[in-house]
């Protein structure tokens, strides 16, 4: 078997590779015939040990000692009752009214989305998660919800982790039947960070509800409830809890930033109210709200729309607990926390200090501290395994209030900065951010308004302009295209409208929307796309998860698909073999279905041959196999 390294082909690193690359190049591909997974994989596993792992080189590495994740001990055979099983036997409403009859703060647990989101660049892979997901169902069943899906992942499972995200949930939902499963969904906006036709924002939103969501968090960028009904009833139809969610922004307590005062998040979240909401998602995604703004919010919230209330917010700042103990005094239902080991910083606060802080009041969460202390001692194991995704914030940062960012773009602007040579001009990013807030009208930043700022931000630093001179009618100014999308109002219509001025400017003389973006879209015919993908793939059969992970993302979709072709089921191994491929003498065991295990041990690698191939020496199952790759490193 003779194998290039696709990761690293240049066809492959100026993302101009499909599956129709590996049809239309038939050098790349000299396999004699379909080669087995168990093959696939062992040339994966070559391929990174003899060239590393593009997304690793070059970047800290996890320390020598680091214990391999061991997951805790189950504390009972039957898992107990959960949320789940309320959802399941009563229905969603009756989930809410459950929620507002309890005297507990009940908590999420967001480990596995936002947790790795704002912490490890959204790196982290399913197995790391399945692997606790018993203990979960078994030792903590008394949490509302585990948020493992949505947001960033999707997109990330196939483009960097080379893993179905579909699989993922479904191995979730199993290990984990009794407790809530919840995503993060930014309505029309899907899982994507544009507009998507509205037949595609319901067929996504009826599959992640089949394969295993319960709670659907739905946001809109720029709070514009108008673009969140095609979403929220899809969710109200397929009959789970729909949270419809306000983001927040500003300061409250802040007469200079009256566009966003007390009376704003009253309207909006009656509108979510009207609009069919079970719950009332509060959505602090930068972690800009004070204590004394809780209070005075989640009260007034209480009071005036009687849903309950469910609390998300980061802990950039350092202040997150402080205010979601506010929030807790102040009667709210209940909020999200990351297990300690994937806290604080631009994730959100600690769930085990939340639990303890409550603990003997009446607010008391009545959940297990020793069972949190294990699952996290886990997760601290497995958090050492991604040390190479490792870049955020070495100390709380109040520079938050400042750019207002959002914790899951920080390190990512951060990077994108880096990459642009910038990292050292880091605070005149972080004002050129502000400024560019400013100039949009002071608009909510959140995925993907948040990612249109960046943008414009990263631009301004570069090139050195004033917001003053991007503004200025006189000079000539190319802005990215994801500024003139926005201002086009393919991300719908903020509050207030957009500025005339930079609006003129950016479209230069086109018209706007004014309309939401899905009202003009035309729908996707579904089974056309259906045959057609499948004709590309070679006849695979495109099951639905399939079609909707092209229709989010067609490139990204394919390229997976060709990926695997190559590497087979690589979602299977172990993280640390994942990045950092085997040593001589190690063994592992990765299971590529349910009770079927592969035994790899890898004996040896040859020297580099004269023409730049070595052979992998391994045994599978016992018998010997020599896999060949190309010396690229
Ligand atoms: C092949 O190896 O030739 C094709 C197998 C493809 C399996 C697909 S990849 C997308 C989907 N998600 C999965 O987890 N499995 C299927
Ligand atoms: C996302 O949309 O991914 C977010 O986390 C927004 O906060
Ligand atoms: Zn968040």
């Amino acid at each position: 078997d003779f194998v290039i390294n696709l990761l690293k082909h240049p066809t492959f690193l100026d993302d101009t590779y499909t599956t129709k690359f590996i049809d239309t190049t038939p050098d790349l591909f000299v396999f004699k015939k379909r080669r087995d997974r168990a093959t696939k994989i062992l040339t994966y596993i070559a391929d990174i040990t003899v060239n590393g792992h593009p997304e690793t080189a070059g970047r800290p590495k996890p320390p020598a000692e680091a214990r391999q994740p061991k997951p805790p001990r189950l504390l009972t055979e039957q898992p107990g009752t959960g949320t789940r099983n309320l959802l399941e036997q009563k229905g969603p409403q009756a989930v809410a009214d459950w929620m507002k009859a309890q005297k507990k703060v009940l908590l999420t647990d967001t480990t596995m989305r936002d947790g790795h989101q704002s912490l490890l660049a959204t790196r982290m892979r399913s197995v790391d998660m399945i692997r606790v997901a018993p203990a979960y169902a078994a030792n903590l069943p008394q949490l509302f919800s585990v948020e493992c899906w949505g947001g960033a992942t999707f997109d990330v499972a196939y483009r960097f982790l080379q893993e179905c995200p579909w699989q993922r949930l479904r191995d979730l939902r199993a290990h984990m039947p009794n407790v809530m499963t919840q995503m993060l969904l930014r309505a029309s906006n899907g899982v994507g960070y544009t507009n998507y036709p509205d037949n595609v924002v319901k067929f996504f939103v009826k599959q992640a509800a089949e394969t295993g969501v319960d709670v659907f968090r739905v946001f809109d960028s720029l709070n514009w409830v108008e673009n969140m009904r095609v979403a929220m009833d899809a969710v109200l139809e397929a009959n789970k809890v729909c949270e419809g969610t306000i983001c927040y922004t500003g300061d409250i307590l802040d007469p200079a930033r009256a566009k966003y005062d007390l009376k704003y998040y009253v309207d909006r979240a009656k509108e979510l109210k009207a609009a069919g909401a079970h719950v009332l998602g509060l959505k602090d995604m930068a972690g800009l709200l004070k204590p004394a703004g809780a209070r005075l919010l989640v009260k007034t919230l209480k009071q005036e729309i009687g849903l309950p209330i469910h609390f998300h917010t980061h802990d950039t700042s350092g202040a997150g607990a402080a205010t979601i103990l506010a929030a807790c005094d102040a009667g709210v239902d209940a909020v999200d926390a990351a297990m300690d080991a994937f806290s604080g910083g631009t994730s959100q606060p600690c769930l085990g200090s939340i639990v303890e802080a409550l603990r003997h009041t009446d607010r008391d969460t009545g959940l297990d501290i020793a069972a949190i202390r294990d699952i996290s001692n886990y997760w601290e194991a497995v958090r050492r395994q991604y040390a190479a995704f490792e870049s955020g914030l070495p100390a709380p940062a109040s520079e938050v209030y400042l750019h207002e960012m959002p914790g899951g773009q920080f390190t990512n602007l951060k990077a994108q900065a880096r990459s642009l040579g910038l990292e050292d001009r880091w605070p005149e990013v972080a004002q050129a951010y502000a400024d560019a807030n400013q100039m949009f009208g002071d608009i909510v930043k959140v995925t993907p308004s948040s990612k249109v700022v960046g943008d414009m931000a990263l631009m301004m630093v570069a090139q050195g302009l004033t917001r003053a001179e991007v503004e200025d009618p006189n000079m000539d100014v190319a802005f990215p295209d994801s500024v003139v999308d926005m201002l086009r109002g393919n991300l719908g219509h903020p509050h207030g409208g957009w500025p005339a001025g930079i609006q003129q400017k950016v479209l230069k003389g086109d018209t706007p929307l004014t309309e939401r973006p899905g009202a003009t879209l035309p729908p996707v015919d579904i089974e056309d796309t259906r045959a057609k993908l499948s004709a590309e793939l070679s006849g695979y059969t495109v099951d639905d998860e399939d079609l909707n992970g092209y229709l989010m993302y067609p490139r990204v979709f394919l390229d997976y698909m060709g990926r695997h072709r190559l590497y087979g089921p690589v979602r299977a191994l172990p993280t640390k073999t994942f990045f950092y491929g085997m040593e001589p003498g190690e063994e592992i065991t990765p299971e590529i279905d349910p009770g079927k295990q592969l035994e790899i041990r890898l004996q040896a690698v040859g020297e580099t041959s004269e023409d730049g191939d070595v052979k992998v020496f391994f045994e599978l199952n016992g018998q010997p196999r020599v896999i060949r790759v190309a010396n690229r490193a």
